[in-house]
């Protein structure tokens, strides 16, 4: 009856597995070197033009994007969390991060700015 002994080390092993994943994540949130508070090149400036909360889709007037390289231009994009569009309304002038996901522009943050 020692079966139930073996299983505490279950538990680390299961944690050294997720260790790669957890890793990944906080890599995409890492400032890069030499880069400074004010000019942030992941974040790009723009206005809300419409807004379609069921469909999670937002067109924006939108800067140069300089991570996608992408000129200034109005166009649609969705939005990886519909509760991003909560935040703000057609009109706003915005700051948001866009980024490639499986071959889609998709808005990973959304901020109303002053
Ligand atoms: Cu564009």
């Amino acid at each position: 009856m020692n079966n139930l002994k073996s299983i505490p080390r279950i538990v680390p092993l299961a944690l050294v597995m997720l260790m790669p994943v957890f890793a990944h994540a906080q890599m995409n949130h890492a400032m890069q070197p030499g880069m400074n508070m004010a000019s942030d090149t992941s974040m790009t400036e723009g206005e809300i033009r419409k807004i379609d909360k069921e469909l999670g889709k937002v067109t924006i007037k939108h800067g140069p994007i300089r991570n996608l390289d992408m000129a200034a231009m109005t166009m649609v994009f969705n939005v990886k969390d519909r509760s991003l569009l909560d935040k703000v309304k057609a009109g706003d002038k915005v700051r948001f991060v866009v980024v490639m996901d499986a071959g889609k522009m998709v808005i990973t943050d959304l901020q109303p700015v002053e």
